[in-house]
C-alpha cells in the first residue's frame, strides 16, 4: 500500500490551492514581515511606539488597497494579512484600516474627484487614513450613533465624538460616519480642519504597536465636496466592514500559527521529568487541537476568499469565519502561553503579545457575540439585537 505523506504544518495542502501569483505575493509578504517587522516588534510593543514608516513600506510593496481595481485577488489579500499578523496584529490592523475600511469606502462611495485625489496617496502610504464609526457610548450598535451633520451654506457642520479609532492621532484623513436627519452619511475630514481633536487612548495592553485614539468634532465645517456622495445608510458602512472582517479571518490564523509553532518547538526542546514536554500526552493533545483549528480555519478563510473573488460571498459567511477564526486564534494563543510555562509571559517569546492582541481582534469589527447573533438571526429569522421596550 502506498503511504501518502502528511504535512503536519499544512494538513489540507493549502499550498496546492494557491495560484502562482498568490504564492509570489505571499512570499513577498512573508519575507518583508520576517525581515523588517519582526526585528522591530518587541521594542515597539514594549514602548508603545507607532512607526509611520511602516505605512510607506506597505505602500511600496503594493499591499495598500491591493484588491482595488482587481490588482490582486481577495485570497492574496488574506495571505498578506496572515503573514503580517504572524508578526503582530497591530501591523495587520494598519493594513486593514487603510485598505479595507478607508480606501474601500472611497472607492465604493466616493466621487471620481475624491478617488483621483485620495486613493493614489493612500496606496503609497503618503496619506494615513482612519475610519470613525464607533462612539464612546455606541460600539456594537453603530446605528444609534450620535455624531451629527447639519446642512449649512457650502456644506455641513459636524459635531460628535468617535472612540477607539485606529490610528486617529496620527491620521491625515478621517472617514467619519454621521447622521443627517437620521440617515447615516460618510464624510472625508482632513487634519487641519478647524474643530478636530484626536487624543490618543492611553493604557492599552493590547495592540500596542498601533496607536488608537478618539476623534472629537466641535462645529467642524465640512465642504460639499467632502461628502461621500454614494453612501447613504448603515448598510454602506457595513459593506466596508465586510472587507475588514474577511481580512481578519486570515490574519488571526497567522498569529495562531506563530503561537502553535512556538509551542511545538518549545516542547521539543524543553525537558521536564527526564523527557521532552512534547513527549507527554497532554502537550500533544494541545498541539493536535491547534493544528486542527488552524487547518480548518484556513480552509474556511480560503473558501470565503474564493467566493469574494467570485463576488458571491454573503456577509453572514464573513461573520462565520471572522467569529470562528478570531476565537480559535485567541484560544490557541492562550494554550501556547500556558505551554511555555513562565517563559510564556516573557515578550521575547512573543506569545503573550499575540495573546493580548487577539483579545482586541475578538472585539473589534464586531465582537464574537455580535457575530454569534448575526448567525443566529440568519437561521432563525429572529433578531436578538432588538430588545423589547423597557417599561
Ligand atoms: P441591521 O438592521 O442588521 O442592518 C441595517 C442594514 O444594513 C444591512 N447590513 C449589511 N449589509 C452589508 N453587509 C453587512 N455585514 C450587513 N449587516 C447589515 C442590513 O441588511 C440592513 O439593510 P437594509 O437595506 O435592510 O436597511 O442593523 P442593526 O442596527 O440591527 O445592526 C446589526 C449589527 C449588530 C449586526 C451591526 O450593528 C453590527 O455589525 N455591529 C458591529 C459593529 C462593528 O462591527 N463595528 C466595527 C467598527 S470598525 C472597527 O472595529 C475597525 S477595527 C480596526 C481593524 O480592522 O484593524
Ligand atoms: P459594547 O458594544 O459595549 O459591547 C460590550 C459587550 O457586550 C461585548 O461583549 C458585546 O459582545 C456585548 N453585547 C453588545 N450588544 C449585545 C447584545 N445585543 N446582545 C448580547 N451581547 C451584546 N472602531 C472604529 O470605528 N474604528 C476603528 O478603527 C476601531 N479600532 C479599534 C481598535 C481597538 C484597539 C479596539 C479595542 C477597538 C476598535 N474599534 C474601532 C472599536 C470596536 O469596533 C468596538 O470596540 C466594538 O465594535 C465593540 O464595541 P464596544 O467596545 O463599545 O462594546
Amino acid at each position: 500500500m502506498i503511504k501518502i505523506p502528511f504535512s503536519w504544518d499544512d494538513p489540507f495542502m493549502l499550498e496546492d490551492q494557491l495560484s502562482p501569483e498568490e504564492k509570489l505575493i505571499r512570499d513577498k509578504a512573508y519575507q518583508y514581515a520576517q525581515e523588517k517587522l519582526m526585528p522591530r516588534v518587541l521594542i515597539a510593543n514594549r514602548q508603545e511606539t507607532f512607526d509611520r514608516e511602516i505605512f510607506k513600506e506597505l505602500g511600496d510593496l503594493g499591499f495598500l488597497g491591493m484588491t482595488l481595481e482587481g490588482k490582486a485577488s481577495f485570497v492574496a489579500l488574506g495571505l498578506v494579512a496572515r503573514e503580517i499578523e504572524r508578526v503582530d496584529s497591530g501591523y495587520r490592523s494598519l493594513l486593514s484600516v487603510q485598505s479595507s475600511l478607508v480606501m474601500n469606502a472611497i472607492s465604493l462611495y466616493g466621487s471620481e474627484a475624491q478617488k483621483t485625489f485620495y486613493l493614489p496617496a493612500l496606496a503609497k502610504g503618503d496619506l494615513l487614513g482612519c475610519f470613525g464609526l464607533t462612539e464612546p457610548t455606541h460600539g456594537s450598535d453603530p446605528g444609534s450613533m450620535e455624531t451629527n451633520a447639519k446642512a449649512t451654506k457650502g456644506g455641513w457642520i459636524l459635531n460628535g465624538e468617535k472612540a477607539w479609532i485606529t490610528p486617529s492621532s496620527h491620521a491625515d484623513l478621517f472617514v467619519v460616519w454621521a447622521k443627517e436627519d437620521g440617515i447615516v452619511k460618510g464624510f472625508l475630514l482632513e487634519r487641519g480642519m478647524t474643530g478636530i481633536e484626536t487624543p490618543r487612548i492611553e493604557g492599552k495592553f493590547s495592540l500596542r504597536t498601533v496607536s488608537t485614539g478618539r476623534i472629537i468634532l466641535t462645529n467642524v465645517f465640512v465642504p460639499h465636496e467632502n461628502l461621500l456622495p454614494k453612501a447613504s445608510g448603515l448598510q454602506d458602512v457595513f459593506q466596508c466592514l465586510n472587507y475588514g472582517r474577511y481580512g481578519i479571518s486570515w490574519g488571526v490564523l497567522g498569529a495562531a500559527e506563530f503561537c502553535w509553532h512556538q509551542a511545538r518547538s518549545y516542547g521539543l526542546e524543553r525537558t521536564q521529568f527526564g523527557r521532552p514536554l512534547a513527549a507527554t500526552q497532554l502537550f500533544q493533545a494541545k498541539l493536535a487541537t491547534m493544528q486542527t483549528d488552524i487547518a480548518l480555519g484556513l480552509q474556511g478563510a480560503l473558501r470565503a476568499g474564493r467566493l469574494m473573488d467570485e463576488g458571491r460571498c454573503p456577509a453572514e459567511l464573513i461573520s462565520l469565519v471572522k467569529r470562528n477564526n478570531a476565537r480559535k486564534a485567541l484560544e490557541i494563543a492562550r494554550l501556547a502561553r500556558d505551554m511555555l510555562g513562565a517563559n510564556g509571559i516573557l515578550d521575547e517569546y512573543h506569545v503573550i503579545r499575540h495573546m493580548m492582541n487577539l483579545e482586541t481582534v475578538n472585539t473589534y469589527e464586531g465582537t464574537y457575540d455580535i457575530h454569534t447573533l448575526i448567525l443566529g438571526r440568519s437561521q432563525t429569522g429572529i433578531s436578538a439585537f432588538e430588545s423589547p421596550p423597557i417599561k
